[in-house]
């Protein structure tokens, strides 16, 4: 079989009378212009050859197509446009069906959708993510999505951006079938249509769909947007193509793709996209291999260490838990059962792969079963001493090569490895409770971590699913620093004039889930506390300090646990309290201070240009590697609105 060249990333080669189309532009077969040429020249090649009876479209590697070029928006356009290749394979005389190989995502999906039929590898993966980068499809996805899954199903997997397995896909009428070797069928089943009329996706009509159903399709998605403009812009096309001409419909989606992609919602949800890929690249760990990882130590399953525990666990890894005790081992144990019942039930984890994570997991109060890990991590009390004195012990437990990790928020790391017998052995990751659920780790590169201490630590994070950021050694690290300047600037406008609540009403108008109050009252005031009492003796006296914290804990009001801390929690729901009222009315008297009001947006650009200061110092300290490293950790750990970009997006877009 003599192969075609179309264009530098597209090629052909007749198999059976079709003319199968290989789309191979590394690294995920994205539209870029060259493939766009190529396919429309591929399509025209194929009409032209009179023993050509039909045509096949394939990606190279494990990918389909991931999509149009990101990298291309925003510069000038290059004929062909995306949805006239749409236009030429939909119309084309002879049968063009897609052998899904790999992933199909965005435009590739709208690709599938353009051909007359679809199949699907076991491998495939199908969805339209275009409103997680603050778009909606560009090129036919919300017209003709609907014409093969009805218009409920399209609102569901546009709107939210999910993509689906062969099975659901199947399930929808968004692919003809799935098989082993995809490409024969798809040989076949352009064979097959080679002789009757083709379905053109574009020509189906869209079922009148029940109204409330759609209308508790489009609610469920749009709960989810938070602010974001692309969700209800893709449930609105939806809805529209089985109200108006396919044309018409396509029109009104170009349009609104362009208006969105040039908006700055997108501009920061791609800018959030290519900083989670680049997060994790570290130009002095080139070339150095991670150690091997099998056998994962735990000491301490509590909430944090369970949770470690299941996400070592479900990537695959074999789990030592160790308690001070059996009876805390017992209760450690079925802690982790636990989280692993509760994905189960939420059909997050088969039954079978709970039932081998239980067989990788052993929970002792014996340590020496510790000789066995590759890396330990320590999810003991955040205190000095017991973590290092858990270190020293584990010196002579553990195996020479074995690493030690710290899960610490504010302690020195570096205190805590200088006190061990092999400093270089010892990194810090900083999981986020609960552990099993958030992606944001903190991996800390201490002072003496060996290279491949830390890319070994990278590697572990990475395999766990989460993503992982590299932090130098600085108290709070890189998110908790941030959230110390954060919360003292938050306190300053109560002390000036603020209230709590309209502090927090600010935050979450623009777009964090729970405001700084609200998040304090439920993380526990007592943990600050804690930390400004062991601050107290070396805080600068000159710096601003606000009492009113303190003065809550004096009153032993912790937050949510304690049923009050700067809310009152003794109804259901949580109410502003005039006892927090008067008390901040009484720190304003002590230092003289006659509040002042302020508006929302004060509030929040007061907050966000903290963050931004507070990173622009991490980063001159070097404890941070780039300002976009600083963006995701408050995106995964802080709740920042992915949509706006991050504190450090933000100021640089308003600088
Ligand atoms: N465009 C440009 N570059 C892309 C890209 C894309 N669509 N997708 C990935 N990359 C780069 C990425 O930056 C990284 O670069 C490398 O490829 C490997 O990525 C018209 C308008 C496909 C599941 O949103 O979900 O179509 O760091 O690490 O883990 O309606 O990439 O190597 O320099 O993620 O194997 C819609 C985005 C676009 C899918 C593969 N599509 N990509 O995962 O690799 S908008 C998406 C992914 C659209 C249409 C609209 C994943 C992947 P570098 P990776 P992976």
């Amino acid at each position: 079989m003599s192969a075609t060249r179309f264009s530098e990333s597209v090629s052909g080669s007749i198999r059976d009378g079709v003319l199968v189309i290989t789309i191979d532009n590394a690294p995920v077969n994205a539209t870029s212009a060259h493939v766009r040429q190529g396919l429309v020249k591929a399509v025209d090649h194929a009409v032209a050859v009179g023993t050509v009876i039909g045509v096949v479209v394939t990606g190279a590697g494990r990918t389909f197509v991931g999509g149009a070029d990101i990298k291309e928006f925003g510069m000038p356009p290059v004929e062909p446009t995306l949805p006239e290749v749409m236009s030429r394979i939909e119309n084309c005389r002879k049968p063009v069906v897609a052998a899904i190989n790999g992933a199909a995502l965005g435009g590739g999906c709208e690709i599938a959708l353009a051909c007359h039929g679809r199949i699907a590898a076991e491998a495939a993966s199908i969805g339209m993510p275009e409103v997680k980068l603050g778009i909606v499809p560009g090129a036919g996805g919300t017209q003709r999505l609907p014409r093969l899954t009805g218009t409920i199903a399209a609102i569901d997997l546009i709107g939210s951006g999910r993509t689906v397995k062969p099975e659901e896909a199947l399930r929808l009428g968004l692919v003809d079938g799935i098989a082993t070797d995809q490409m024969s069928t798809a040989i076949a089943l352009a064979r097959g249509m080679a002789s009757g009329p083709l379905r053109r996706t574009g020509g189906i009509q869209i079922a009148t769909p029940d109204a409330s159903a759609v209308d508790a399709a489009a609610k469920k998605v749009l709960a989810k947007a938070r602010g974001q403009a692309a969700p209800a812009e893709a449930v609105r096309l939806v809805r529209a193509a089985s109200e108006t001409s396919l044309e018409d419909g396509l029109a009104d989606e170009r349009a609104t793709f362009l208006r969105l992609r040039d908006s700055l919602e997108a501009a920061a949800l791609r800018h959030v996209f290519f900083a989670e890929r680049q997060a994790g690249k570290v130009s002095k760990l080139e070339g150095i291999a991670p150690r091997m990882v099998e056998t994962v130590g735990i000491v301490g399953t509590g909430l944090m260490g369970a949770g470690i525990a299941v996400a070592a666990l479900t990537a695959g890894y074999r789990v030592v838990g160790i308690e001070q005790s059996e009876d805390a081992a017992a209760k450690g144990r079925e802690r982790i059962s636990g989280i692993l019942d509760k994905a189960v039930q939420s059909g997050r984890l088969s039954d079978l792969a709970r039932t081998a994570c239980l067989d990788r997991l052993q929970v002792a109060a014996d340590a020496g079963r510790l000789a066995a890990a590759d890396l330990v991590v320590e999810a003991v009390f955040d205190d000095l001493t017991v973590k290092t004195e858990l270190f020293q012990r584990l010196d002579g437990i553990v195996r020479p090569g074995a690493i030690l990790a710290t899960n610490t928020s504010y302690l020195n790391p570096d205190e805590i490895a200088s006190a061990t017998a092999h400093a270089e052995r010892v990194v810090g990751l900083h999981f986020f409770s609960p552990a099993n659920v958030m992606r944001l780790v903190e991996v800390v590169d201490c002072r003496a971590t060996a290279p491949d201490v830390l890319a070994s630590a990278l590697a572990f994070a990475k395999k766990l699913g989460k993503l992982p950021i590299v932090s130098g050694v600085t108290e709070g690290f890189i998110g908790n620093r941030i959230f110390s300047a954060y919360r003292r600037e938050a306190e300053f406008m109560i002390e000036d004039g603020a209230a709590p609540d309209q502090v927090d009403a600010a935050l979450e108008t623009y777009g964090f889930p729970m405001g700084i109050f609200n998040v304090y009252d439920m993380a526990g005031l007592e943990i600050a506390w804690a930390r400004r009492k062991r601050q107290a003796a070396t805080r600068d006296p000159n710096a601003r300090y606000v009492e009113i914290a303190d003065r809550l804990c004096e009153a032993g009001r912790f937050g949510r646990k304690t049923g009050k801390g700067w809310y009152d929690y003794s109804s259901s729901e949580k109410a502003v309290d005039p006892a927090v009222s008067v008390l901040i009315e009484a720190a304003r008297t002590a230092k003289g201070i006659v509040p002042r009001t302020f508006t929302s947006g004060e509030i929040v650009e007061r907050l966000l240009r903290a963050m931004a200061d507070e990173g622009k110092s991490l980063l001159e300290e070097g404890i941070a590697a780039r300002s976009s490293d600083i963006d995701l950790v408050m995106i995964n750990g802080y709740g920042f609105p992915a949509h706006k970009g991050g504190p450090m997006f933000v100021a640089d877009t308003y600088a």
